[in-house]
């Protein structure tokens, strides 16, 4: 009996040590505000990324990964908890309503700032799992993300970013001390990740790295600037700075790689890229695709999304299935061998077997916006829905081919058809009123069983006639010219646009 009980265990303990030889540390490099097409292998014409390129074509490439929000604190509420705005209330940056009062018709639903400690993150169960665990960059969650089941913070704060920009002194930043003068963070951000690698080498590590670029200030790494001057703009990018932006994250993920590749680890690591929101409106373009960051038009929510997992994901591979923030937490969860919190609210699936290029089941996916955010200034408005806000109150759900957005303030709708109309171009809602019931149906039954607040209040600083003002006025600068403009603002303000806003604001106050 004895002989077999010790057989026994050593057979367990064989099964176990086997699983855990597989299971792979992961690199997840996470940007913020990094647009749809601003690297080379998804069609940028001016940066260069030829190692996220490199890295991209040994995995599989997601050509419809979605944020769940389009801008940056909901963004990684949704990312961190796997649930939809929803559940954690984080709604927008900050709790304040957003552009001017005059402007909105409705009060807007505040939601929180910080995503409530009692949410079990997904680096919680991978720190249980017994991974060591690190975020470096942009936290933007809490004052201090070690809580949320980090065991190292480099540069994680509340704020969005470092207090001076991409150049020390990094003020309180934890872990940002003591950079030479010159070394912009992204490097130094790059140089810790590898540091990070190297002491763990020896365990299974996951790294958070969330990197504070590209977001504003829209800052060059000054000794990448004379070579972006020198070269010919493309037709969709032309930002110098941005460019020298992009090239030191490219950089650091090649400093990162190699020394992977030093330490005999590259086998052993899953790399995992994907971005918060879509690119800054006045800084890049994701053209084809309408709007940018804070719109929920494409341009606002789908981001590069690639996963190379050597041995399990076949390289040069390409998904088109669509896939959102709320996954990633399945997804970590299944890749290291954590267990999930049963009790906790989970809206996404794990990726894993789409990785090995199996179906996922059949599903709709979902956006929920209560609030304001204003216009940039210096983007195409037409991008927008209007001059005046980049989203107005919307919900969204995206299934199969189809998108419906719903604009709380009017009762509006929008249907488009990605397959043949990626660009959103052509408004289907009164055509095709049994897909649009259909889709909305679908949103509506999600809102409840996610409780989603819908905002009804009438906002009683909204004046009509302010709105329209400042409509007409925005629209007449637009058609003066005056800054440089976009290649999708070169084709000019479609009629389209001008008569669909006209109808809209004839409606003005009405509700
Ligand atoms: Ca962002």
């Amino acid at each position: 009996m004895r002989t077999f009980l010790t057989i026994t265990l050593l057979f367990l303990t064989c099964m176990l040590n086997a699983q855990t030889a597989e299971r792979p540390n992961v690199l997840f490099i996470f940007l913020d505000d990094f647009g749809w097409k601003d690297t080379s292998y998804m069609g940028s014409d001016f940066y260069e990324t030829p190692n996220l390129d490199k890295l991209a074509s040994e995995g599989m490439i997601f050509t419809d990964a979605y944020s769940a929000s389009a801008n940056c604190a909901p963004a990684r509420a949704s990312l961190l908890s796997g649930q939809y705005t929803p559940r954690h209330e984080v709604y927008n940056v900050g709790t304040g309503p957003r552009g001017k009062a005059a402007h909105r018709r409705l009060n807007h639903i505040p939601g929180t700032d910080t995503l409530r400690p009692d949410i079990q993150t997904w680096a919680h169960r991978i720190q249980k799992a017994g991974y060591k665990t690190a975020t470096m960059g942009k936290w933007h969650l809490s004052d201090d993300p070690k809580p949320y089941g980090f065991d190292v913070n480099v540069g994680g704060t509340h704020s969005g970013g470092p207090p001076n920009g991409y150049y020390p002194p990094h003020g309180k930043a934890p872990n940002l001390q003591d950079v030479p003068k010159d070394e912009f963070v992204t490097t130094t951000l790059s140089k810790r990740a590898a540091s990070f690698i190297t002491e763990n080498k020896e365990n299974p590590w996951f790294l958070y790295l969330t990197m504070f670029a590209v977001h504003t200030p829209i800052q060059a790494k000054k000794d990448l600037v004379a070579k972006y001057e020198a070269k010919t703009p493309g037709e969709l990018h032309d930002n110098v700075k941005m460019a020298t932006m992009i090239q030191a994250v490219d950089d650091g993920v090649g400093l990162i790689v190699a020394k992977l590749d030093e330490l005999g680890l590259t086998k052993k690591t899953a790399i995992v890229f994907f971005s918060d929101n879509g690119g800054y409106g006045p800084g890049t373009d994701m053209d084809p695709l309408k709007g940018y960051k804070g719109t929920y038009y494409e341009g606002g929510i789908r981001e590069p999304f690639f996963v190379k997992w050597p041995g399990k994901v076949e390289a040069g591979t390409k998904n088109e299935t669509p896939i959102i923030g709320v996954d990633l937490y399945p997804t970590f969860l299944e890749m290291t061998g954590a267990t999930a919190d049963e009790n906790q609210p989970q809206d996404g699936v794990s990726l894993v077997s789409s990785f090995k290029g199996d179906a996922l089941p059949e599903r709709s996916i979902f956006w929920h916006f209560p609030a304001y955010l204003q216009s940039y200034g210096g983007a195409g408005p037409f991008e927008q829905r209007d001059p005046l806000f980049r989203s107005r109150p919307v919900g969204a759900v995206r299934n199969g081919d189809w998108k419906l957005l719903e604009f709380f303030e009017s009762g509006d709708l929008e249907l488009y058809n990605l397959k043949v109309d990626i660009g959103e171009a052509n408004n289907l809602a009164a055509e095709n009123p049994e897909k649009t019931k259909e889709l909305l149906d679908i949103m509506k039954s999600w809102r409840e069983s996610t409780n989603a607040p819908v905002p009804s209040e009438k906002n009683p600083q909204f004046e009509a006639d302010a709105e329209k003002k400042a409509i007409e006025a925005a629209i007449g600068k637009t058609k003066g010219g005056g800054k440089k403009k976009k290649k999708s603002q070169k084709k000019g303000v479609p009629l389209s646009w001008l008569i669909n806003l006209s109808i809209r604001l004839s409606t003005n106050g009405r509700q």
